[in-house]
């Protein structure tokens, strides 16, 4: 479950819990905000990946990807955002985020899986195309070192069509139907029902309520007509979570994380 061996072994001393994390980065919304409603305290180590800080052989040495999130905890290294939040339930299990074994722990298991797989074809393509990859441009050194560090087949693939601007037309087309079939399954569900999974927030909502925070103001996807998305979305926007893990995280340059909301 996500747990890794780093070579960077300067981690494996921390102790409690430790961040790797970025305020843009939609998985790391999920770090913090399952953090935040556990009332568990952490420790950040900001990455800021606006600025490449995830391109180095450090962090690499810490998350293989160079990806963020990645949690630490007393030296125990997890990564993918998905499996960290799966393990903060599993490890501090009150308050429960997800209900006990049965037809709704399969149902949020279902959600999460489609979050994961929808997220390098589908959030990650479209909001590059739309907004990122004018804000993330790596100088030719800067992609030096990514080629030289990364391993994983797909990111290398994904970041050479992001630079060169070479996606097909039809794998841009295929993010934003992928997109669009997901949030119409997503206000089908919430039509009679107020979280996706029992009658409070679970791990599904988690993973899922990031992307429509993100998607409307970095990739101008419009929510049109997506009224339960647009509610529940509301649901969450007046926790307490929402403050401390979204909105004191989310950098002002990239503009108000909500518009639709303010
Ligand atoms: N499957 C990974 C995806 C993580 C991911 O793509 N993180 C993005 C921010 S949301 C990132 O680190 N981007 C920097 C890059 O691609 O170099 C997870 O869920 O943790």
């Amino acid at each position: 479950m996500g747990e890794i061996t780093p070579t960077n072994e300067s981690v494996l001393e921390f102790e409690g819990l430790h961040l790797y994390h970025a305020g843009v980065s939609n998985c790391s919304q999920r770090v913090r905000i399952a953090l935040e409603e556990k009332g568990l305290p952490w420790t950040s180590h900001h990455v800021n990946i606006l600025q490449k800080e995830n391109i180095t052989p450090e962090y690499f040495g810490i998350n293989p990807n160079g990806l963020v999130p990645t949690l630490v905890h007393d030296g125990k290294v997890i990564i993918e955002s998905d499996d960290i939040i799966e393990y903060l339930d599993i490890t501090f299990p009150e308050p429960a985020l997800r209900p006990p074994e049965g037809p709704e722990r399969e149902a949020m298991d279902k959600w999460m899986r489609r979050a994961t797989g929808i997220h390098l074809k589908a959030v990650k393509t479209h909001i590059y195309e739309k907004r990122i990859r004018g804000h993330m441009v790596r100088s030719d050194e800067e992609n030096e070192r990514y080629e030289n560090l990364q391993k994983n087949e797909s990111l290398l693939d994904f970041h050479r069509k992001s630079r060169n601007d070479s996606f097909t037309q039809e794998e841009l087309d295929a993010a934003k139907t992928t997109l669009d079939e997901s949030f119409a399954d997503l206000d089908k569900a919430l039509a009679e029902r107020d979280w996706l999974i029992g009658d409070h927030i679970s791990l599904a909502d988690i993973a899922w309520v990031p992307l429509y925070f993100t998607m409307d103001v970095l990739a101008g996807y419009s929510f049109e007509g997506l009224n339960n998305v647009a509610a529940w979305a509301k649901r969450i926007e007046v926790r307490p979570s929402y403050k401390t893990a979204v909105l004191d995280w989310w950098p002002k340059a990239m503009g108000p994380l909500n518009s639709k909301s303010t």
